[in-house]
């Protein structure tokens, strides 16, 4: 199964997206699947916490929304990661983006305009009591208890909605990702299959 998408890869790039709630595990497993099939791993989140970092005029911008639990704006977003992506010539596992519709309409026509395409959307289903557990358990800067309340809404009112979105395009396979990290991993590659 793996050779198979490693031979695809060598015609076609194969382009996987990561969707769920914040603290679903898109990141953990994004990795996880990005090291066994030898693909790029790009996670928008990390992008940001390294400009963040830095310092630099988007990060200082970006922060303000992060912190808060908001989404960045997108036009911020896809100026960041479509030049990454019309590069790409390897297999890439899309790990918290898109995160809105729009951002899912130009991630369509970027691709369209260099005749590539998404080959599987995975969303991470994970009930709300696990999420916070494991966000409060992480301790990042924005898993504050207050902006973890407000990341969870802007999930249900900005994000939620792709899954709709990708289901009437019959990409979306549901993943249960409320058991142990080597469980989750092992649904994820029964779906891959
Ligand atoms: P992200 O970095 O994408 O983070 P996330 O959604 O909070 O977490 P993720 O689902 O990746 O959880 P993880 O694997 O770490 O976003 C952070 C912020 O960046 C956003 O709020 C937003 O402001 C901004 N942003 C990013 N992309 C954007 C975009 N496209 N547009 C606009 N803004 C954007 O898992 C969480 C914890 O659970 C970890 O500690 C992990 O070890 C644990 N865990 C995971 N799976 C587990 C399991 N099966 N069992 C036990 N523990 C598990």
């Amino acid at each position: 199964m793996k050779g198979f998408w490693i031979n695809i890869c060598g015609v076609n790039v194969v382009i996987v997206i990561f969707l769920g709630p914040p603290g679903a595990g898109k990141g953990t497993k994004a990795k996880k699947l990005s090291d066994y099939f030898e693909w790029r791993h790009l996670s928008t989140g990390d992008l940001l916490r390294n400009e963040v970092k830095n310092e630099t005029e988007l990060g200082l911008l970006a922060n303000e929304f992060m912190k808060k639990g908001d989404l960045v704006p997108d036009k911020i977003i896809i100026n960041m990661i479509s030049n990454i992506l019309v590069n790409q010539n390897a297999g890439i596992v899309l790990d918290g983006f898109p995160r809105t519709i729009d951002q899912a309409r130009s991630l369509r026509h970027s691709l369209e305009d260099i005749s590539k395409k998404i080959d599987k959307v995975l969303f991470l289903d994970v009930e709300e009591s696990k999420i916070i557990s494991r966000l409060t358990n992480r301790g990042r800067k924005d898993d504050d208890p207050k902006v973890i309340v407000n990341r969870l809404k802007t999930y249900g009112d900005l994000t939620q909605p792709l899954i709709s979105f990708y289901e009437k395009e019959g990409l979306i396979e549901k993943i249960d990702g409320n058991g142990t990290e080597e469980n989750v991993f092992n649904n994820l590659l029964k779906v891959m299959a």
